[in-house]
């Protein structure tokens, strides 16, 4: 631990002085900025990262050496903050690399919660069992206090009509309130210090952290009253104590809303006591900086930014209400509706009564521009479709809604997600404002996920294209399509692969104790978050069906058959029962495998637990499929497939996310795809509900379903849930897919004897990786939403003697 502290120290050091200069820098040109909120930032390692974007990579390899240590030793040292579930709070994560290399002057706001991600094991039975992250517990150097920037948050209290001080009149018409909170919480600034690769443009992560108005109540404890002494300071920082462990399902908890209060309230603040610092009016907020709401958890912004200019700095309503607009653009990053958040009027009344009279008034004009006032069902039928209250088991806000009315830009991240977004989701709003809903297609740093994590495949692209400029620009890499049949560059390609299949062959062992081959086996691959749409249950259960197959075939049948390893890992939602059952029985079906003198290395099932940013970086250079199979229609876009390519996995996929693209990138014929569109689906659905998808399973499955009720894998009432939707209704089709899904396999069995053709895959689905750059995807959303430019830091003297 200390030498990993001094190491990053001394990073750490550098990164304060580049950062400063930096934002001095952004101050004097007055350039205007990105402001990024999101309720998670899923960052990954640190050290490593930082050393490799200031190019010290071997310098401190050669000084540490020289001192007895060796730096990969040292970068293993560190914790890997969990504060994001998946997809999502990496996205944002990948974003701040994207937009420090490439020299944006930009933030993120976040939240430091005190406990990240619960870390995930595996019971005796196979079931996950969790336990708290106290990640603070240990030393975290990056991240820096700033006893400067602490703001007071206000909760609950009342509204008092405004009276203007001249004529001690009230006037209604101008909308205006006085919001008095009778509760209040401190915003403290965490700050994470994020370095651009090859750039001295060095910007902010702020993350708040809850601490109480007093922090002691000297009176009580001078009664002797030691518990009522500390109540408010527990009560205080309780509010920013844990990251809820949901992913792609709403939490409709109280303090998750005070959370994402807290965390905007916090934010606007920020932004506009720096837009105050340069002495320019509200008006110009639009011109300083652009706000970004990473899905709908920081959508009270737009009430938020609406009371600061209405009530605090006297705006009128529907001026305040176009700098909002202008100011906002909202990200949707799933459709499932059981991840679009409502909150309830009472909830929203009771912790900010102000707020939810500016959403009522939002919504009233919206509705009375946009819809007739008509009493005949059709405009009655429109207005509780428009409207972004929602009258159902509750009266509800809809956030989504009031991120589609509130921004005057809304995009998803895929170009399918995209388009079911504007025909159907929000269909109604895109035909009244066509040009607001937009698709920005997602992407990934190649610093992290190629560059870092896969040192060898990164050196060889650059010896190849005699040159590193693919690290800025991922473009380059279609260069490497040249190569794809070239026979030396193919054997030194698949030579990585080996060499990174050895080092999980390591890990593996050293985990679990089994022995895997690596030569002549493949390494199949999905790990995510654990979640029916993503089927990790349609990819067992195959498993299953080719391990009785496997028990039926004679001596020589099994000497024809392909070696594979297959590797699961993913966290469930703690409350998410069906997920929690998957991984029950994933496990169980490991042990009755891996355990099968009959089976040996012809096929083993591993499951990873604690799955984490770090695991996926020795995971994905290592992986040979990569699979990606989730419902047609429910993955928004998914990120890790474009990790993967990039690394040389040949994608098991269905046509759904950012599959589609990847597809289209580099073709169908160097993707093992299977399944039907998301055109089919609903149809498919249809004829689950009306005939019952037990009758329309076919025989391989039932069969699967058969095994174990017999109780192969234990009680099969433990697996009860998941195997009754699955014979009655299969919402998310692994009946009608899985047939397909096994011929999948198999031509990917008949693929892999074939090395030239493999090799030629992978190296072809690595060259048609430009686009999943996120370098890419921050330029489309800075050029057709942010309006920001690039903003370079000169190279001072004081900069320039850092290197
Ligand atoms: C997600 C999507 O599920 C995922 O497909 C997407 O890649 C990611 C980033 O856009 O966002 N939405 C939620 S919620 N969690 C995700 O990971």
């Amino acid at each position: 631990m200390g030498t990993y502290l001094a190491t990053s120290y001394t990073i750490r050091d550098r990164l304060l002085q580049l950062w400063n200069d930096t934002q001095e820098y952004y101050k004097k040109e007055k350039v205007k900025q990105v402001c990024y909120i999101s309720i998670e930032f899923l960052m990954g390692r640190f050290l490593q990262n930082a050393i490799i974007n200031l190019n010290l990579e071997e310098n401190y390899k050669k000084a540490l050496a020289g001192m007895g240590y060796a730096l990969e030793e040292i970068y293993e040292e560190e914790l890997d903050p969990a504060l994001g579930n998946g997809g999502l709070g990496r996205l944002a994560a990948c974003f701040l690399d994207t937009l420090a290399t490439h020299n944006y002057p930009a933030w993120g706001y976040g939240l430091r919660y005190n406990y990240g991600l619960f870390k995930q094991s595996i019971g005796t039975d196979g079931e996950q069992l969790e336990k708290t992250d106290i990640w603070l517990d240990k030393p975290y150097p990056f991240m820096v206090e700033n006893h400067f920037i602490r703001i007071p948050i206000g909760f609950c209290g009342t509204v008092e009509d405004y009276v203007d001080p001249n004529t001690k009149e009230t006037k209604e018409e101008s909308n205006r309130s006085i919001w008095k909170p009778s509760e209040y919480v401190i915003a403290q600034a965490n700050d994470i210090l994020i370095p651009g690769y090859g750039t001295d443009n060095t910007n902010t992560l702020r993350l708040w952290s809850a601490r109480a108005v007093e922090e002691l109540d000297f009176e009580k404890f001078s009664f002797g009253d030691f518990k009522g002494a500390s109540e408010q300071r527990l009560n205080a920082e309780n509010l920013t104590n844990v990251l809820y462990p949901n992913d792609n399902e709403a939490e409709g908890k109280e303090l998750r809303f005070k959370q994402q209060y807290f965390l905007v309230a916090a934010t606007l603040y920020d932004i506009i006591r720096r837009l105050k610092e340069q002495k320019r009016p509200l008006e110009e907020l639009p011109d300083f900086s652009a706000i970004q709401l990473n899905d709908t958890h920081p959508t009270l912004a737009i009430p938020e930014l609406m009371r600061i200019l209405v009530d605090q700095e006297m705006i009128e309503w529907d001026k305040a209400w176009e700098i909002t607009q202008k100011t906002f653009s909202y990200t949707n990053h799933t459709i499932l509706p059981e991840a679009l958040e409502r909150w309830p009027v009472k909830l929203i009344t009771k912790l900010l009564p102000r707020h939810m009279q500016i959403i009522e008034m939002i919504n009233w004009k919206f509705l009375e521009k946009n819809s007739q006032v008509g009493q005949n069902n059709k405009s009655k039928e429109l207005r509780s479709k428009l409207s972004i209250i929602e009258n159902s088991w509750d009266t509800l806000v809809r956030m989504a809604w009031l991120g589609c009315i509130g921004s005057h830009k809304v995009n998803g991240v895929s170009p399918i997600h995209s388009n079911i977004i504007k025909d159907q989701l929000f269909s109604h709003f895109s035909s009244i404002w066509p040009k607001k809903f937009v698709n920005v297609t997602n992407g990934v740093t190649p610093r992290r996920w190629l560059h870092a994590c896969n040192p060898k495949l990164s050196d060889l692209i650059t010896s190849t294209l005699e040159s590193d400029d693919w690290i800025y620009d991922l473009s380059h890499l279609s260069k490497l399509r040249e190569f794809a049949d070239n026979e030396d560059f193919q054997l030194k390609w698949a030579a990585i692969k080996q060499y990174n299949k050895k080092k999980l062959q390591r890990f593996v062992k050293e985990q679990f104790g089994l022995d895997i081959g690596v030569h002549d086996v493949i390494y199949d691959v999905q790990i995510k978050r654990i979640h029916e749409y993503k089927r990790q249950l349609m990819n067992i259960l195959s498993h299953v069906y080719n391990y009785l197959q496997i028990k039926k075939m004679t001596e020589e049948e099994k000497k024809q058959l392909e070696k594979k390893v297959v590797i699961i890992a993913g966290k469930a939602a703690p409350g998410y029962k069906a997920a929690k059952m998957i991984i029950k029985l994933i496990n169980r079906v490991s042990k009755v495998i891996n355990n099968d003198p009959e089976i040996g290395d012809l096929l083993k099932v591993i499951y990873i637990p604690n799955y984490s940013v770090t695991i996926a970086e020795l995971l994905i250079p290592a992986t040979d499929v990569s699979e990606h199979i989730s419902t047609p229609g429910t993955e928004a876009s998914g990120t890790s497939n474009m990790k993967f390519v990039l690394n040389g996995a040949i994608t098991l996929g269905t046509y759904d996310g950012a599959n589609l693209e990847i597809i289209e990138n580099i073709g169908e014929e160097n993707v093992f795809t299977f399944g039907i569109k998301a055109s089919e689906v609903s149809q498919v659905k249809q004829n689950n509900i009306e005939k019952g998808a037990w009758n329309l399973m076919p025989k391989s499955l039932q069969g699967v379903l058969g095994i174990i009720e017999e109780g192969k894998f234990g009680d099969p009432e433990e697996f009860r849930m998941i195997l009754q939707e699955l014979k009655g209704v299969d919402r998310y089709i692994l009946g009608n897919d899985f047939t397909s899904y096994l011929q999948a396999q198999k031509v990917i069995n008949e693929t892999w004897k074939n090395p030239e053709k493999w090799w030629k895959m992978s190296i072809i689905g690595c060259a048609g990786s430009g686009w999943a750059s996120s370098d890419r995807t921050i330029k489309d959303y800075a050029e057709t939403i942010w309006d920001i430019k690039p903003c370079p830091l000169p190279k001072i003297e004081s900069n320039s003697q850092l290197n």
